[in-house]
């Protein structure tokens, strides 16, 4: 592709842009002549570009967020739309957005995120336990399992098992997350539930004791921001606990104040997350609710910002709504980004958004997302042949390049960088056993993480080559890509260890793997290649399912570190810095 339009200082300037300011729009482009077309209150208008080196560049003030354009190139009698060339002119859907502030914190571009299921990373105090049949939950009682215990799987038993994992065990290895290049966590909620996962907290303002408690967050907080390291929270506000004592209170009394937070049906159910009867949802409609859980003083999405948090990672971000619906849900995800960043400018927040993400992302709401639709999933179903549910699928290279190309460029220009990419969460069995224990692919799953444009996140254990079985016809909400994290070092893939500390320095030294756009450069059958550009350097990542001859200009080898050019055989991962 001979144009180019991405996130990057020569194409849009400023970077971050607030609403009403002048800015310059530039294209990379050989073509000398050209036109913006820009929608303006759903009008098209055409402005000419003017030929500036390197290519065509046009002033104009940002008047909305997003902002919607495309190219015209004179010369080709074609359209360039965000996602290539072509004759007619495109959908408004397929036009570059432009996003007014606030956007993305800059420590969030191309960060290393590391996510840590609490109970399972480290247990760094015994003494706060869970104790085998300590309480009830949903009818069993808990049971606590040895650290070495496989999870053991069957109805009803994923959510009570208790391995005993807390905060002052990720405290006693910040040393080795340090080492391993790690920039950020993102946990799994922290607050005190009955379940092991705690996506049904009975209480917001408090670290659950058995993690250590409030203490142990304020240590851990202090020692990560000493290292530079930040902390995402999983903020769970679609949703709360059925013990948490103002369901309880609304139960009780059906007109008390508490009761208007929920959506109450004449048969007397109520509206929840998916139906489950233990995660009532909270009505937005009701100012009480919005002013307890997002816009108080106290509400908790101010609370732990203010604690130290640097962020949010919202569950199920997209349903938050009204009247047990979504209604009004992007109001909602505004306020949320707008109240953590009066309590810290610098604040982060991205929702989950599983499936289609570019609802929420365009109506300016979230920071990014988790990347499971516009990247682990075209990847590990090209990788594996299978989906997420274990269904075969055919899916060819071209396939796979074109889904990843598809919701790349659909995003915001200004979250493209920075989207929660992943290949293994809590969510997801883990990436190395979908590929059947195959290293090599599993190697190669990493090394795209670490070369496709966004925030790669690393799930606790990937890097030590952790796998466990996780049968899909077996899926009861606890997959086993829950176990714990095996610390007898004799245990870990030492060679997957190895590859990801050099493709999390590549990530962090190359600044067009880090911050560059994106343009395609091959697909055949067994390999997909693309380009990373930053400020005039370019980056070319090849991923070749069987070894592969390729012709390059003079190169520097990134994970060799030697000049070459020609035929470059290569298999796996190939990057390749070009050499003027
Ligand atoms: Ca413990």
């Amino acid at each position: 592709m001979r144009h180019y339009h991405d996130w990057e200082p020569f194409c849009v300037d400023p970077l971050k842009p607030e609403l009403g300011q002048e800015i310059t729009l530039r294209l990379r482009t050989p073509a000398r002549a050209g036109f913006l077309i820009l929608e303006r209150y759903g009008e098209v208008e055409r402005r000419p570009m003017k030929a500036v080196p390197g290519g065509l560049e046009i002033r104009l003030p940002l008047h909305t967020s997003p902002l919607r354009y495309c190219f015209f190139l004179t010369e080709e009698k074609a359209y360039l739309a965000a996602d290539g060339l072509q004759g007619p002119m495109p959908r408004y859907d397929k036009f570059f957005h432009l996003l007014a502030q606030p956007t993305v914190p800059d420590w969030a571009v191309g960060a290393v995120f590391y996510q840590i299921f609490p109970d399972r990373f480290r247990n760094g105090n015994p003494h706060n336990d869970p104790q085998s049949g300590e309480w009830v939950y949903m009818g069993r009682p808990i049971v606590r399992k040895e650290w070495d215990e496989p999870v053991s799987y069957g109805p009803g038993e994923g959510p009570i098992q208790h391995y005993g994992g807390d905060l002052e065990g990720i405290l006693e290895k910040l040393d080795y997350l340090e080492a391993l290049g790690i920039e950020a966590l993102y946990l799994n909620p922290i607050l005190p539930s009955g379940s092991n996962h705690r996506y049904d907290a009975s209480d917001y303002h408090n670290v659950d004791p058995h993690l250590g408690g409030n203490p142990a967050f304020e240590k851990l907080v202090e020692a990560l921001h000493q290292r530079g390291m930040k902390l995402v929270l999983d903020g769970v506000f679609n949703h709360i606990g059925n013990t948490h004592p103002d369901f309880q209170k609304a139960l009780q009394d059906p007109t008390s104040p508490e009761a208007g937070q929920f959506t109450f049906y004449a048969d007397g159910s109520y509206a929840a997350f998916y139906g489950v009867k233990t995660l009532p949802k909270l009505d937005y409609a009701n100012p009480l609710t919005v002013e307890r859980w997002i816009d108080g003083y106290h509400a908790p999405v101010r609370h732990w910002i203010r604690k130290g948090a640097d962020g949010w990672r919202l569950d199920v971000a997209h349903q938050m709504g009204e009247g047990g619906t979504d209604r009004r849900n992007a109001e909602i995800l505004r306020l949320i980004k707008h109240n953590s960043m009066e309590e810290n400018p610098e604040a982060l927040v991205f929702g989950e958004l599983f499936f289609d993400t570019l609802p929420t992302l365009r109506a300016h709401t979230l920071d990014g997302s988790m990347h499971y639709a516009g990247f682990a999933n075209p990847v590990m179903e090209w990788l594996s042949g299978k989906n997420v549910y274990g269904w075969e699928v055919a899916v060819s290279s071209q396939a796979a390049w074109d889904t990843l190309w598809d919701h790349y460029t659909a995003l915001p220009l200004q979250l493209r960088q920075s989207m929660y990419t992943l290949i293994s969460s809590h969510d997801i069995p883990r990436a190395l056993w979908r590929l059947s224990g195959d290293v090599q692919r599993f190697k190669l799953a990493l090394g795209l993480l670490f070369t496709f444009p966004g925030a790669p996140g690393l799930y606790y254990g990937d890097e030590i080559g952790l796998d466990q079985a996780n049968p899909y016809h077996d899926w009861n909400g606890d997959p086993m890509c829950r176990g714990t994290f095996p610390w007898d070092e004799r245990r870990w893939n030492h060679e997957v260890l190895a590859w990801v500390k050099t493709l999390i320095r590549l990530k962090k030294s190359v600044p067009a793997l880090r911050r560059g756009g994106l343009l395609p450069l091959q697909v055949t059958e067994q390999c997909l290649a693309f380009r990373r550009m930053y400020q005039g350097e370019e980056v070319w990542v090849y991923a070749a399912l069987e070894p592969l001859e390729v012709v390059l200009p003079r190169v520097e080898n990134l994970l060799t570190g030697q000049t070459q050019t020609g035929r470059v055989r290569l298999s796996g991962l190939g990057v390749f810095r070009l050499l003027q």
